[in-house]
């Protein structure tokens, strides 16, 4: 059942700052005033561009592919200009409602993506080499972010099982790790003080996880190739974790042996934890998982075990 946001409905400033804690409070402000600070994010008050791609100059490539049809979600897609106009991506910033305006300049082609650790044969391949030998198909999944804010995004990509054949991993890998790119000349977010001993932003799933049908690699959104903000030319998309799982601009999978650190985990280690699963039983904290919001409708709704996903992955965690 839908819950509409009670008048006034507020989570508390203090509960919501996110994931960076309060080590950089003056540019929180700042950008929180986009996001659920306050309680509202008010429809079309996102992005600064007329195109429907948030910051798309010149437009993106189509990048048609089948949808399946197996994914329902419990609400409508997300409009293109809020999912494209409203991200979190601190390589760029952390203002929330100006990443698509600072990765405009960015440069995800060409990108060539390393394979290594424990697989038959380490090598790399350019994006475009990877995409052809694969089967593209769309799939609309939830995005829920530990902050407590959900998009509704028709993502086209591949299973990361079709990467994981391709790799062909030996026995000894349980883990898989991935990693993004470091280039603080294009990424403001990285020449600042903040995170800069973290970067580049890295990940990673069990190999029961990445194996599992959901977990999705991504190279296009709304009919298009992905732009910049969500994570362009390839990211993770795992929908029953928190959005901090989903690593963006991926250059490198590494197969490996034990539990890699994760960027979260690794900077605030009492919030973010490896597995990450969404769970409105455990609050973060500092502040309940219990709800959730809307990004483009306001909406308040209960949060659901794994995102809704359960059918999908709660054998996993027994
Ligand atoms: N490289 C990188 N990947 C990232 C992040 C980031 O800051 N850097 N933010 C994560 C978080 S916290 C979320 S909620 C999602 C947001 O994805 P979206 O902007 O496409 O909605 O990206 C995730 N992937
Ligand atoms: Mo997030």
């Amino acid at each position: 059942m839908l819950v509409k946001i009670p008048k006034g409905w507020e989570i508390p400033e203090r509960e919501v700052t996110p994931e960076h804690v309060y080590l950089n409070r003056r540019k929180f402000l700042a950008s929180a005033s986009a996001g659920l600070v306050g309680g509202l994010i008010r429809p079309g008050t996102l992005g600064g561009s007329p195109a429907a791609t948030a910051g798309a100059k010149r437009g993106l490539a189509p990048l048609v592919a089948p949808r399946n049809p197996e994914y329902k979600t419990d609400r409508p897609i997300t409009r293109e200009r809020i999912a494209t106009g409203y991200n979190n991506y601190y390589e760029f910033t952390e203002a929330k409602d100006q990443v698509w305006k600072v990765a405009q300049d960015f440069e995800p082609r060409p990108w060539q993506i390393e394979f290594k650790g424990h697989i038959e044969k380490p090598f790399k391949i350019e994006i475009d080499d990877l995409i052809k030998q694969m089967t593209l198909e769309e799939r609309v999944y939830r995005l829920r972010c530990v902050e407590r804010w959900v998009v509704i995004i028709p993502w086209i990509g591949f299973p990361v099982k079709k990467l994981i054949e391709l790799a062909k991993p030996t026995s000894r890998a349980r883990f898989l790790r991935m990693v993004s790119f470091f280039r603080p000349a294009q990424a403001p977010g990285q020449r600042e003080g903040t995170w800069s001993t973290y970067w580049p932003y890295h990940e990673g799933l069990t190999m029961e996880e990445a194996y599992n049908e959901l977990a999705f690699m991504v190279v296009g959104a709304y009919g298009k190739i992905l732009p910049n903000q969500n994570g362009s030319p390839l990211r993770l998309h795992t929908p029953w974790k928190y959005g901090f799982k989903s690593i963006k601009a991926i250059t490198r999978f590494e197969f490996v042996e034990k539990r890699p650190a994760t960027f979260w985990n690794t900077a605030v280690p009492n919030e973010y934890d490896f597995e990450a699963n969404v769970n409105p039983g455990k609050p973060h904290p500092r502040w309940s998982q219990a709800q959730e919001q809307l990004v483009e409708t306001g909406e308040v709704v209960p949060t659901r075990l794994y995102n809704g996903y359960e059918k999908y992955v709660a054998h996993l965690y027994k």
